[in-house]
């Protein structure tokens, strides 16, 4: 085998060994390129005479197109690869079931709140809600806080503008403002409807029908840690008429947690307390009987018999009317149907999280 032969040989076995279209481009600058080795063979024939010029030069020739279409070969070869490779990458299996529009559904808390509004709808009560920004009186005055009370401190309360120095306005630190303007409300209309004291002042010992009624919704305090958020929700109740008493809430919040549990034997007990709008006062504390918690007593809610200053500023007789009122944490009674351990699990957002509960 002449040079020339062994020169086009080492360029087809160069060419072949380039993976990619780049290798071919470096492996033919060695062959082709302006100092490859047919242009050097090239610059040499000036040193030859005439006839030998000629045949050398035919000869570097042949063996220049036979390069150049080997190198033709491998670079349409190189070409082809990376089509079927990105053809393959790219497949579509048109067999494949079409991509379905996610569903989306309930977040917990929200399917535990339809929940309690469900349950006390079917026992009578009326489900009330209002604004979130509340003013000093609705929020605290109505529900006798005193002036002095930890809950009006800024460290404890978000006071936002609007307000005034002696009526600021806040955000809601419970849901029980709502059942004061609800209670507000409904003793006008049936004040009016009676044509008794139209006039609205006084305090009215008429006939009316009971106050019944709910309030669930977003509440604010100034708190963040794994059991407590800035935002959370409250549902409280209300029941007042001319002879509602401790037994009624123990019947129905019994009721309740028996339904929201879907436990027949779940066991309450009422723990003495005290919060300003209620006198006297007492915590409700649930027991499972099977299941995981069996046997724990386990904080659900706050109640009590509603306080005679908080009747009267509701513009009722505190002689004839009486009541009692719970309230409760639907963030807390989610974690405890489900059993989850981290409040802030709720409100981060976490589609991973947030689907289980579809
Ligand atoms: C009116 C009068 C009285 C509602 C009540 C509680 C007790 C109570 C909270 C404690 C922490 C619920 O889980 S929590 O967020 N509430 O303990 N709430 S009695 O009393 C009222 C409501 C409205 C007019």
């Amino acid at each position: 085998m002449n040079e020339l032969n062994i020169l086009v040989a080492a360029a087809k076995t160069d060419f072949g060994q380039a993976a990619t279209p780049a290798d071919l481009e470096n492996a033919k600058a060695l062959f082709l390129g302006k100092s490859g080795r047919i242009t050097e063979m090239m610059k040499g024939l000036s040193a030859l005479s005439v006839e030998e010029k000629k045949s050398r030069g035919a000869a570097i020739n042949q063996a220049k197109q036979a390069i150049e279409s080997a190198l033709n070969l491998r670079r349409e070869a190189l070409a082809d690869t990376e089509l079927q490779a990105q053809l393959q990458a790219e497949a579509l299996d048109v067999t494949l079931p079409g991509r379905q529009r996610g569903a989306g559904g309930l977040h917990p808390v929200s399917l535990t709140l339809e929940r309690i509004e469900a349950i006390f709808s079917s026992m009578g009560f009326e489900v009330a809600q209002g604004p979130e920004i509340e003013t000093d009186w609705f929020n605290f005055t109505a529900l006798n806080t005193p002036e002095d009370h930890p809950a009006r401190s800024m460290h404890d309360t978000f006071y936002v503008e609007g307000g005034s120095a002696t009526a600021p306005n806040l955000l809601r630190t419970h849901t029980s403002p709502m059942q004061v303007r609800h209670a507000v409300q409904h003793v006008k209309k049936h004040r009016a409807a009676t044509g008794a004291d139209t006039a609205g002042e006084g305090l009215f010992s008429g006939a009316m029908p009971e106050i019944r009624v709910i309030a669930p919704g977003r509440t604010y305090r100034v708190d963040s840690d794994a059991t407590h958020s800035p935002m959370f929700h409250q549902c409280e109740g209300l029941w007042i008429g001319e002879n509602v008493s401790f037994k009624d809430l123990k019947f129905v919040f019994t009721d309740f947690c028996r339904t929201f549990f879907e436990s027949d034997d779940l066991v309450l007990r009422f723990r003495p307390s005290f919060f300003p709008f209620t006198e006297p006062s007492a915590e409700i504390d649930i027991q499972f009987q099977g299941g995981p918690l069996a046997g724990k007593w386990l904080e659900v809610a706050g109640s009590g018999q509603v306080h005679p200053n908080v009747v009267r500023n509701m513009g009722l007789d505190s002689e004839k009317y009486i009541g009692f009122a719970f309230g409760m944490g639907p963030d807390r009674l989610t974690m405890l149907r489900y059993g989850v351990n981290d409040l802030r699990l709720f409100f981060d957002g976490d589609i991973r999280f947030l689907s289980q509960f579809q």
